[in-house]
């Protein structure tokens, strides 16, 4: 448990990212100290204060700011990149106008602190794809691409301009067994794991030497958890870091999960997800998290593969 006091708010904690965060940062810092927040509330929040919330409701948000007292808010509710596509004016209206809602709350001194997550999909199909660093061409062709920029821009204009303290991560695809995906391009690497257990068989919407860069979520949220607790001097980019974990194909991670189950097929039928996958990075360089906050990832693919498997074999049988 950590010492100095925080109060946070999750906003979309019932999603991939925000079930795991919550749990862990129950873990550092109690759980009365850290309220959960969704369009609906779930199971997962047995033991956390649980605010039903729309991130677009401004009002509703301050309120929950102050009834609980909160220091620090991660802000995770968004439309991602698939679904973003499928409705584009209500994913930029949800996506920008949520973060200025939480930026708003800090900019008048209500919070001390916000984490944003942005994306790898803030590149486009002009950016250098192997390697891509962090300063490079960024010409986004999704809704959800093009509102994860305009998001960086607005971060740090926020902090340039008002000292608002908030940091951002450039999150590649995360992995994790805990939750269900939720619409993104690169969740086709969460749904082969449960179609693997389940029907020995998956038909990816993605073709097979599609690489992009992953990662496994205990890495995504330790990565948080460390930006998110470095000292502020140390934070030299308030936009979004790059960050770097593993870079595979889906034939790659088909053969890999192969080796655990070898009965296991895969087919592939591409529909208007590869268009987008193709626009974005195949490996991402990022030597300013590194350098900066001290980013190391844990997980390869062989590691990643069997603890998918593992977990969500044992999760199966209870
Ligand atoms: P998710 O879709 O699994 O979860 C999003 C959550 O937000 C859901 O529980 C949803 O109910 C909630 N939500 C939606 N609209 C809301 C609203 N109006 N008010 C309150 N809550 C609302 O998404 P995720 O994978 O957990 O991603 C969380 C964040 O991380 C997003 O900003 C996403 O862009 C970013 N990100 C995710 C990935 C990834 O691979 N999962 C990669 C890069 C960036
Ligand atoms: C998506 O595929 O939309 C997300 C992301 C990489 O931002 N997983």
């Amino acid at each position: 448990m950590v010492t100095d006091i925080q109060k946070i708010l999750i906003i979309g904690a019932g999603g991939q990212i925000g079930v795991e965060l919550t749990a862990k940062l129950s873990e550092m810092y109690g759980s009365s100290n850290v309220v959960a927040s969704d369009l609906k509330n779930s199971n997962a929040f047995a033991n956390n204060p649980f605010e039903t919330l729309d991130a677009l409701d401004k009002k509703a948000l301050f309120e929950i700011v102050k009834k609980h007292g909160i220091t620090h808010i991660y802000h995770l509710a968004a439309m991602l990149s698939a679904t973003g596509e499928q409705n584009p004016m209500f994913a930029w209206k949800l996506n920008m106008e949520s973060l200025f809602n939480v930026l708003e709350l800090a900019r008048e001194k209500h919070i001390a602190g916000i984490y944003w997550p942005s994306s790898i999909a803030v590149f486009g199909p002009t950016t250098p794809q192997v390697g891509t660093p962090q300063y490079t061409v960024m010409e986004p062709s999704t809704v959800y691409g093009i509102s994860k920029q305009a998001g960086e821009r607005w971060c740090e204009w926020y902090f340039k301009k008002h000292n608002v303290d908030v940091r951002s991560l450039r999150y590649p695809g995360l992995i994790g067994w805990k939750s269900a995906p939720g619409g993104g391009t690169t969740d086709y690497a969460v749904h082969i794991f449960h179609e693997a257990l389940k029907n020995g068989t998956y038909e990816c919407f993605l073709s097979e030497n599609t690489i992009l860069p992953m990662m496994h979520m205990e890495d995504a949220i330790r990565a948080t958890i460390e930006i998110m607790h470095a000292p502020a001097e140390n934070i030299k980019i308030r936009g979004g870091y790059n960050l770097s974990g593993i870079s595979f194909s889906a034939k790659e991670i088909a053969a890999e999960i192969k080796k655990h189950i070898p009965d296991f097929s895969i087919t592939y039928k591409p529909d208007f997800r590869q268009a987008i996958a193709d626009s974005w990075p195949k490996s991402i360089l990022d030597k300013e998290a590194r350098a900066d906050w001290g980013w190391k990832e844990k997980y390869d693919l062989p590691g990643l593969v069997e603890n998918m498997l593992t977990n969500l074999k044992s999760k199966n049988e209870q």
